[in-house]
């Protein structure tokens, strides 16, 4: 039996493409390959096809065994509504979990070309901490009178201070870690209850951290600012949704969605924290081999990381980023024609 035991959820789509290439990637930066013990669940739309759920009745007490949580994309759309794969899978994995925070760098990576003109790997290394388990995605409303003209659908956004807090202080001591600045993201002129609450938080949560500059900035102005000034950022913390949208905009300045990964971090340390691209299941190109597997890699890196692997996790980046400066081998996302599996064969060439 390995030391490790990972519950991978390849998923659907270019998840089923990326995640065994990143898994070779990380056996190879292991002493062995029996250091992780891989459990490779079928839980996707295929699935939901056959069985009329994502993921088995007792889903979340299979996966509650395991170190971690290793998941590649869900969505199937049209055949099955987005709405139905995200939360018969990944939503109640996060919630169930309490995994808190979602930690996602946003990095241009030495030798990509991101699309802003002059600007650098210096000027782009912002990390973001996503609110992760309500916010707008805490699943509070409905529909009544479905279909007729008098239809009504309300989505509520939940904010608690006991999770908001968490967050923010999370978000504060990654801050510390860093270069010492925090922007809080915010929507507090229209969103008249929840984010001023969410500004009066990170007040207070501020005076514990006298050693950390805090910015507010509304969510419309910050998507300005990542373009036009990427290197006022240092730490954001955000909303679920608008740190959602944000990272999607910090992948396109690393130069491609395929590139970020996620963390989702549980609070309670005995309970499996889940790794993933950022990216989703990028169905106009999947099922050709020439997905970008580098989002999964990394996120591997971050789960070697969280399993205590850190070694390894640091040698996957080192590699990476070499085969990212060399460019030669670089998926069309990127500009180049490797497929993913080249892709992943040379980051495992260049661990050695
Ligand atoms: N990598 C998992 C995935 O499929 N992500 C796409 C997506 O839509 N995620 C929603 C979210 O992160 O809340």
């Amino acid at each position: 039996m390995g030391q490790h035991r990972i519950a991978v959820i390849a998923g659907d789509g270019i998840g089923k493409e990326v995640i065994p290439a990143a898994m070779q990637v990380i056996d190879a930066a292991l002493p062995d390959s029996s250091v992780i013990e891989w459990d490779e669940l079928p839980w996707s739309s295929d699935y939901y096809r056959e069985h009329g759920r994502m993921m088995p009745e007792d889903g979340l007490d299979q996966l509650r065994a395991y170190d971690a949580i290793y998941l590649g994309a869900v969505g199937d759309p049209p055949d099955v509504p987005d709405h139905i794969t995200l939360w018969g899978l990944l939503l109640p994995i996060r919630k169930q979990f309490d995994l808190h925070v979602n930690v996602r760098p946003v990095r241009l990576l030495e030798g990509l070309r991101g699309p802003l003109r002059d600007r650098g790997p210096d000027d782009i290394d912002m990390l973001f901490i996503r609110e992760n388990t309500e916010g707008e995605y805490a699943g509070v409303g409905g529909r009544v009178h479905t279909g007729t003209e008098h239809e009504v659908a309300i989505q509520s956004s939940v904010f608690s201070r006991f999770n908001v807090e968490r967050v923010v202080r999370y978000a504060f001591e990654q801050a510390r870690n860093r270069r010492k600045h925090l922007t809080s993201i915010t929507k507090s002129n229209a969103m008249q209850y929840g984010m001023p609450f969410w500004d009066d938080v990170v007040r207070e949560v501020a005076h514990e951290y006298p050693d950390v500059v805090v910015s507010s900035m509304l969510v419309d102005a910050a998507a300005a600012a990542m373009v036009t000034h990427p290197h006022r950022f240092d730490v954001a913390v955000g909303s679920n949704l608008f740190a959602d949208i944000l990272t999607d905009l910090g992948g396109a300045l690393m130069g491609s969605l395929g590139l970020p990964p996620s963390a989702n971090i549980a609070a309670d340390p005995s309970v499996p924290s889940l790794f993933e691209p950022v990216h989703g299941s990028a169905p106009d190109i999947s099922g050709r081999g020439v997905a970008n597997p580098m989002g999964s890699i990394w996120a591997g890196a971050m789960m070697l990381e969280h399993i205590g692997e850190s070694e390894a996790g640091e040698r996957v980046m080192k590699a990476l980023e070499r085969v990212c400066a060399d460019g030669r081998t670089l998926t069309a996302d990127l500009g180049g024609s490797a497929s993913t599996s080249d892709v992943a064969d040379a980051v495992r060439v260049a661990l050695e």
